[in-house]
């Protein structure tokens, strides 16, 4: 419900002000009796006072209070908007209990946060501040304590299956042995069926594993438990890390804020992440809840038995997890292709957040709404962050101080001080120059400049770096940071010139002297992307092209390419100017070299986005024209086209899967490049094959790719309305429906698609993943996102405001899409602030979006 009264300026919490909880919790016991609008909440807490007498502030947040008491003596207490004070005088100086009854509102909770209702099912969501909408209790991570839960059913009898965390006791208890914080409860009850299977762990023992979904769905998870099963050996095998109870759940939930949530015991998931088949998922679907499956799971050692101290340390637990989730991903299908998709990605988010009005640093200093704060830089650059300290210090040493990290710290609830310590005493190197990756926000730009000398005998090549940190929202001033750039030489024949080395800048500028070389060599720089950081380097298209051809490592081949397609595109844009030949024969050259893996060979043909175009030229300080874009990057499509017309009939064939479809990394990179050839074609032949893969796929992965060929080049209007006819009753493809009209629509339709769309009687806006599907598809189309009349905008807002009232969070993430606004010309920029500031005025907008908004906009 919007709160009628006027906005209060919201808070903001400083790392700088962290205290200790006076109090340590011995034992929670909660007791449910569930039902839609008034769930009745026992809570049974043993307090131990850490100190002198305090007060004790309990967080509690749209609770109605029936009753609590102390050691069984009632107490009048008035609950304010956030919880409670009881005064330290009503406290006995020895440990004492407290009990409280109160009751909560699941039907009328649509934030999707504390316990709500899904389509019938109860679930909970308290990662980050949620468990204070169950009960009343301290809501903070470092307060850790073993847990046991009774739930009755709702006397409607819908709720036949309760679940919540730990090992079931046979008398309806939940007992989770393990002290966890508040944010890692869960609670599940409807009408779900299981999938079972079980997994013994290294030491013999057994565990039963459940995946828990709606009556038929049973048969759409069986790669997920298989995922599951591979990530619990995985982390036996790479971490030492086993797991450590006699049952694993998860639950696929339709409606969810997020991806998924690794409660303890209980990992609640976005259906879409769990439920999988052939015929209804993708490759990239299958690739994510194998990637998303392994990151809750790895959660349950990096996270769960050691947490964070304090939010402020989310990266503690998430960078560490995405990295962890990255190796085990490249273990199970290509590390080539896997870095290449991750670095996209960080990219596209990570550094886009880095460029923009929201940049923070890893470990941010203050918050206003911690939600706002699961950002690709907490993320990704926090897996980034552990990744380049590993390159730095190798795999072993690394191996040693997380070992050193599971041994000190099991139990506890860490900081990122604490991270990097086991590391110092693991291999006795001073990491605080290093650290600084956690503090400074912003992306490193690294200047390269070279000189060469040539001698008799062998020349000496000189490598000089300058690296320069832009100012971020108040950062003005930043240091030298550690860099290390994995690097080789090579001959203009692609040979090696040196064995491959990791140069680590630490410098403003800094140089580096390679002797006794028998040529000029063409130096390959920050190899598998070994640093987060924008490299320049004023290097000829012909070194680029050597490299494109030859480089030894995967990354800094796809790299080559991919700048010189930016650079192809950028001059198309500026002066009109047509593909050169060179260009499109090193492209063809790579597509057609069969001793190139196929999802490479994909992944290498791919053309730079949109966004990311965009986003090059804003780096360049060049205002970049999103429907200039789109239309250039169309036209070197074509020419691409044109130029490989002779291969692309017989690689489309060549890459076809025989037999029943498989999701194994290598059949799944074969049909990525067979649609990559398919895409290309259709510019040719006006989308007679695309058309005729629709109608024969057995395979969503096929029918997609020939439904996003069809639709870009604007002949999907049989296809959307047969994809509609057959799958209008399978919620997870619909969204891709929604998704791909709107992000594949010409410039100029894009808004009037969207709008018409939210008009379908299948859009379903208070459910996350269709509104992403529908209005964040909008804003995954930049050309008509931004066109110039604003259109785009004022649709956006006006959705962002509506969804604001039920669901502050998903409004939050999804006002992202205006953070890049400071990019574009004067038009755009006027236009979506009036839009922000709309957004901003809007009475009762949640603190979520006030401060996102007011951050866009401060900037
Ligand atoms: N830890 C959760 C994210 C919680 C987000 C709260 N707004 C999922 C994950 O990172 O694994
Ligand atoms: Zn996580």
């Amino acid at each position: 419900m919007r709160d009628a009264s006027p906005q209060q300026t919201p808070q903001a919490i400083h790392l700088r002000d962290y205290t200790p909880f006076p109090f340590h919790v011995a034992h929670v016991g909660l007791t449910f009796w569930l039902a839609p609008q008034a769930t009745r909440v026992r809570s049974e807490i043993r307090f131990e006072p850490k100190g002198p007498k305090s007060d004790l502030r309990l967080d509690g947040e749209a609770l109605k209070l029936v009753s609590a008491a102390i050691d069984d003596v009632p107490l009048d207490l008035a609950l304010d908007d956030t919880g409670v004070t009881v005064p330290a005088a009503s406290l006995p100086d020895r440990p004492f209990t407290w009990t409280a009854e109160v009751e909560i509102n699941p039907s009328e909770n649509t934030a999707l946060e504390g316990l709500y209702m899904s389509k019938g099912m109860y679930c909970t969501q308290c990662e980050a501040e949620g468990f204070r909408k169950i009960t009343l209790y301290p809501d903070r991570p470092d307060v850790m304590a073993p847990f046991d839960v009774t739930i009755h059913a709702d006397p409607s009898g819908s709720t036949p299956v309760l679940l919540s965390n730990g090992n079931p006791t046979g008398d309806g208890t939940w007992h989770d042995p393990w002290p966890k914080p508040a944010y890692l409860f869960a609670l599940v009850a409807g009408e779900l069926v299981a999938v079972e299977d079980s997994f013994t762990t290294r030491s013999g023992r057994d565990v039963a594993l459940k995946i828990w979904v709606r009556p038929g769905d049973e048969g759409k998870c069986a790669y997920a438990m298989d995922a599951l099963k591979r990530s619990m050996r995985w982390d036996e095998t790479e971490y030492g890390r086993e797991y450590d109870l006699d049952i694993f759940q998860i639950v696929a939930v339709d409606d969810f804020n997020m991806g998924a949530m690794e409660n303890k015991g209980l990992n609640i998931f976005n259906s879409k992440y769990v439920l999988a088949s052939p015929e209804t998922a993708t490759d990239r679907d299958y690739e994510l809840i194998e990637g998303i499956i392994a990151h809750e799971y790895f959660h349950n050692w990096t996270g769960n038995r050691i947490t964070c101290r304090d939010w402020f340390q989310l990266c503690l637990k998430e960078g560490l997890t995405v990295f962890r989730d990255q190796q085990f991903s490249g273990d199970m299908r290509s590390h080539a292709v896997k870095r290449i998709e991750d670095v996209l990605q960080l990219r596209a988010r990570q550094f886009r957040e880095d460029a923009g009005p929201l940049a923070h640093p890893v470990r941010p200093e203050s918050y206003i709404e911690i939600n706002n704060f699961y950002t690709a830089t907490v993320y990704e650059k926090g897996a980034e962050v552990i990744g380049m300290l590993r390159t730095l210090i190798g795999p072993e040493a690394y191996r040693k101080g997380c070992d050193l990290y599971f041994d000190r710290h099991d139990g506890q609830a860490c900081t990122i001080e604490d991270w990097i310590k086991v590391f110092e005493d693991a291999t006795g190197t001073d990491l605080n120059q290093f650290a600084l990756w956690y503090r400074q926000a912003g992306t490193p730009r690294v200047d390269v400049s070279e000189a060469w000398s040539a001698k008799e005998g062998g020349g000496t090549y000189t490598l000089t770096f300058r690296q320069e940190t832009p100012r971020t929202p108040g950062q003005a001033d930043k240091d030298p940071q550690v860099i290390p750039l994995r690097t080789g030489l090579l001959a203009r024949d692609g040979r090696e010139l040196i064995p491959e080395q990791v140069l680590e800048l630490t410098e403003r500028t800094q140089s580096f002297r390679f002797t006794d070389l028998p040529e000029r060599p063409i130096p390959s720089l920050n190899r598998g992307f070994s640093a987060p950081i924008v490299l320049t380097r004023a290097d000829s298209t012909e070194d680029r092209l050597i490299r494109f051809a030859h480089d030894s490592d995967p990354f800094n081949r796809f790299e080559a390419g991919r700048t010189l397609s930016k650079t192809v595109l950028i001059k198309m844009l500026t002066d009109g100017s047509e593909a050169p030949a060179a260009y499109l024969d090193a492209l063809h050259a790579v597509a057609t070299d069969d001793t190139l893996d196929p999802a490479f060979r994909a992944l290498a043909l791919a053309l730079p986005s949109e966004d990311d175009l965009a986003q090059t030229l804003a780096e360049g300080d060049q205002t970049p024209d999103p429907v200039a874009i789109h239309t250039t990057r169309r036209a070197l499509l074509r020419a691409v086209a044109a130029h490989m017309e002779p291969v692309l009939d017989p690689l489309y064939d060549a890459m076809a899967v025989p037999g029943p479809y498989t999701p194994e990394a290598q059949a799944a990179g074969k049909r990525a490049l067979r649609s990559t050839a398919l895409r290309l074609l259709s510019e040719r032949d006006g989308g007679a094959r695309a058309k005729a893969q629709f109608a024969a796929a057995d395979n969503m992965t096929e029918q997609l790719s020939a439904f996003s060929s069809l639709l870009g080049i604007g002949q999907g209007a049989a296809a959307t309305d047969a994809f509609y006819a057959q799958w209008s009753a399978d919620r997870l493809v619909m969204d891709k429906w929604f998704s791909l009209q709107v992000s594949l629509a010409a410039p100029e339709d894009a808004v009037t698609t969207c709008k018409r769309l939210t008009e379908h009687a299948d859009f379903d806006w208070k459910n996350p993943n269709r509104f992403r599907s529908t209005l964040g598809a909008l804003a995954m189309n930049p050309a008509g996102f931004h066109d110039p009349s604003g259109d785009g905008y004022t649709l956006f807002a006006d959705w962002l405001i509506r969804l604001d009232a039920l669901n502050p969070q998903t409004t939050a993430r999804m006002s992202t899409a205006f953070e890049t606004w400071r990019r574009y010309d004067e038009n755009r920029q006027t236009r979506i602030r009036i839009e922000l500031e709309r957004i901003a005025g809007t009475p009762g907008l949640s603190r979520d979006t006030t401060e996102m908004v007011g951050r866009i906009l401060r900037a």
